[in-house]
């Protein structure tokens, strides 16, 4: 018999209170029970995503990469889009979802800039059949202090930067988003540069988690989370995952980051998830998971690099204290 079974119904511990590796352990017993049968057609497999949607919002199959998944309970649909950061629609958390719908997602393209072999365009339809779309279930930690467990549609970055063959002088990645007064009100407010602009170092662009990401809860993505293109990069801070993304450009120098631009003393270039670096005016120690922490909970505690312990290779020998 087939019992459906939501992803929040099934018994986990909290991931951010045990270690990655029992993480990674325990994920993989629970595979092993689906693949046994013990937990199947919970939908949490194959084709089509398990979480909850809206009701109008394009369908985009993926399957599940269970090996980049984490065992965290997902975060409600309802609260992942509507408690967003997206200056250009606006600083509170509630105006993306309000004011996004004059995001103009059709026609899109990005453009491959700098330095590769050749520049060239993709538009939408081109980008998402480049690799095939996996889903993810990946943390998400704003530096403010809260965090969210997000099903993400995409596939790793690195494909794209194959294609773009880029030259021995990229030594970093340079994402530009959009940026139209007529479709974004949060323009006129001068508090960021626009267009707002992040980067990675090009083995932190290639490593296998960092997603460009499409899509969400098995739909396309909606406006307020950065449709129709966007980074996730699940071992730093939220900023670094840039919505909108029109322009991806290989570079030879460390380039200007929005943040960064905004107050170069609390926003790094880096900005790895790390408990033991606080920010000026939050501490990093610990953290609010959205929809399911109250303000008066026991915060949990917040894991180096978002409990994303493959990436502390591209780190070794540097001084995260200084390389905030
Ligand atoms: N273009 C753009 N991208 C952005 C932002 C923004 O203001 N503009 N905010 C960042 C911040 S601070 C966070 S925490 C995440 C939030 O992503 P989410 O709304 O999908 O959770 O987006 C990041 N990407
Ligand atoms: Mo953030």
């Amino acid at each position: 018999m087939l019992i459906k079974i939501r992803p929040d119904q099934i018994d986990i511990p909290l991931a951010s209170e045990i270690t990655p590796q029992e993480v990674y352990a325990s994920r993989r017993a629970f595979m092993g029970k689906v693949a046994a049968g013990a937990i199947a057609g919970s939908g949490l497999l194959g084709a089509g995503s398990a979480f909850a949607q809206s009701a109008t919002a394009r369908k985009l199959p993926a399957k599940l990469n269970s090996a980049y998944a984490v065992m965290d309970k997902p975060t409600a649909y309802q609260d992942a889009t509507t408690y967003n950061n997206y200056y250009e629609f606006g600083t509170d958390k509630a105006d993306p979802a309000r004011t996004a719908g004059t995001l103009k997602t059709a026609p899109w393209t990005v453009s491959i800039e700098g330095e590769v072999k050749k520049p060239f365009t993709l538009d939408l339809d081109a980008l998402m059949k480049l690799a095939p779309l996996e889903e993810r279930i990946y943390r998400l930690r704003c530096v403010e202090g809260w965090s969210m467990v997000i099903p993400w549609i995409g596939y790793s970055l690195s494909a794209l930067i194959k294609k773009a063959e880029p030259t021995g002088n990229a030594k970093y990645i340079e994402f530009v988003t959009l940026a139209d007064k007529k479709q974004m009100p949060g323009l006129s407010d001068p508090i960021l540069q626009w267009p707002y602009t992040e980067g990675l170092r090009m083995d932190e662009a290639n490593h296998p988690l960092t997603l460009l990401t499409m899509g969400m809860y098995g739909e396309v993505l909606p406006n307020q989370n950065g449709a129709p293109v966007r980074v996730i990069v699940p071992w730093k801070y939220g900023f670094k995952s840039a919505k909108s993304i029109v322009r991806i450009r290989f570079v030879k120098d460390q380039p200007k980051t929005a943040w960064n631009m905004y107050a170069a003393q609390e926003y790094g270039f880096y900005s790895n998830v790390n408990p033991n670096v606080d920010h000026p005016r939050w501490s990093q120690a610990s953290e609010r998971r959205i929809g399911e922490d109250g303000f008066f909970a026991r915060k949990r505690k917040t894991l180096m690099f978002n409990g994303y312990n493959d990436v502390a290779g591209l780190y070794t020998g540097m001084d995260l204290k200084k390389y905030f």
